[in-house]
């Protein structure tokens, strides 16, 4: 009698803490809150390599973090990210698990707070943020690409790309609520293995006013699709050339016409949403708790 209830007990904080565990580990790399030196290059803080040669200005960190007023993402610790419209340098997070060889149906999000500095909205786009592939070091094969642009009228808009290459198959599709200036935003972004050739998605879901869902809305905000073309169009099409999935990656451009600079904070990346909008290691959101 007494053993069987000692292993219903087990049973029953096996389940309450099934919840966080599993976010845990559906994630790719520990939440990136930048609880590093201000004022210092993030490349060598933390787990943060170069993506290729040298370039400056520095992908610096700088002191505060942001945080995303209306709710439903966790306060952020330590520092944050400085993203400039300069063509400086390109850093790295490796997934600690290694490279991610996609299979059908599987999805890929990674999430974050982030901020317009308000200046320069410009008139054309460029990418800054993405999932990257193979190889590590100077590869530009990203994909589940965030990219930022303006209209030339003062108003910035936030969208995404499923691959970057120049031919059109994947046209970059940009949410139609412009971006407000020195006000965090909170974006996720998913990539999706389609069975089948040439036809993955890259959706992205945008917040600027409403808290974030601890549970995947229904439909994002807008989906870049592949279209048609000759490249390899797809995510386990390329990963059969030498591609997958094995680092996240943040990158400065030049382009005097793009938005000005841009803060990041609290990214997390991983298999599901809720890997990427709560913070497994918050004792305060588990539903024991609640
Ligand atoms: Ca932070
Ligand atoms: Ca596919
Ligand atoms: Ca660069």
């Amino acid at each position: 009698m007494n053993v069987k209830g000692f292993a219903g007990g087990v049973a029953l904080v096996a389940a309450v803490l099934a919840a966080p565990t599993d976010a845990a580990a559906n994630q790719f790399f520990p939440v990136q809150s930048f609880d590093f030196t201000a004022g210092q290059t993030v490349v060598g803080q933390g787990d943060w390599l170069r993506r290729a040669t040298t370039e400056t200005p520095a992908l610096e960190v700088v002191s505060g973090s942001l945080s995303y007023a209306p709710g439903g993402i966790p306060a952020s610790n330590g520092n944050s990210l400085r993203i400039q419209a300069l063509d400086g340098e390109d850093a790295r997070l490796p997934f600690p698990g290694g490279v991610i060889t996609p299979a059908d149906n599987n999805t890929y999000y990674w999430s974050a707070i982030l901020e317009w500095d308000g200046t320069n909205a410009g008139n054309t786009s460029s990418y800054f943020a993405a999932f990257l592939g193979t190889p590590a070091t100077g590869s530009t094969t990203f994909r589940g690409i965030l990219r930022g642009g303006g209209d030339g009228v003062g108003n910035v808009y936030l969208g995404t790309q499923l691959f970057s290459n120049t031919s059109g198959d994947n046209p970059t599709v940009f949410a139609s609520n412009p971006i407000p200036a020195s006000t965090p935003v909170f974006l996720v972004i998913k990539v999706t293995e389609v069975p089948g050739e040439r036809n993955d998605t890259s959706a992205l879901y945008l917040f600027t006013t409403q808290a974030v869902p601890a549970t995947e809305p229904g439909s994002p905000t807008v989906v870049s699709e592949y279209v048609t073309g000759t490249n390899t169009g797809d995510i386990q099409g390329i990963t059969t050339t030498g591609g997958g999935i094995q680092a996240f990656s943040v990158r400065q451009f030049q382009n005097i016409n793009w938005p000005g600079a841009w803060r990041i904070d609290e990214i997390r990346a991983g298999s599901t949403w809720e890997s990427v909008v709560s913070d497994p290691s918050n004792v305060s959101s588990w539903s024991l708790y609640n």
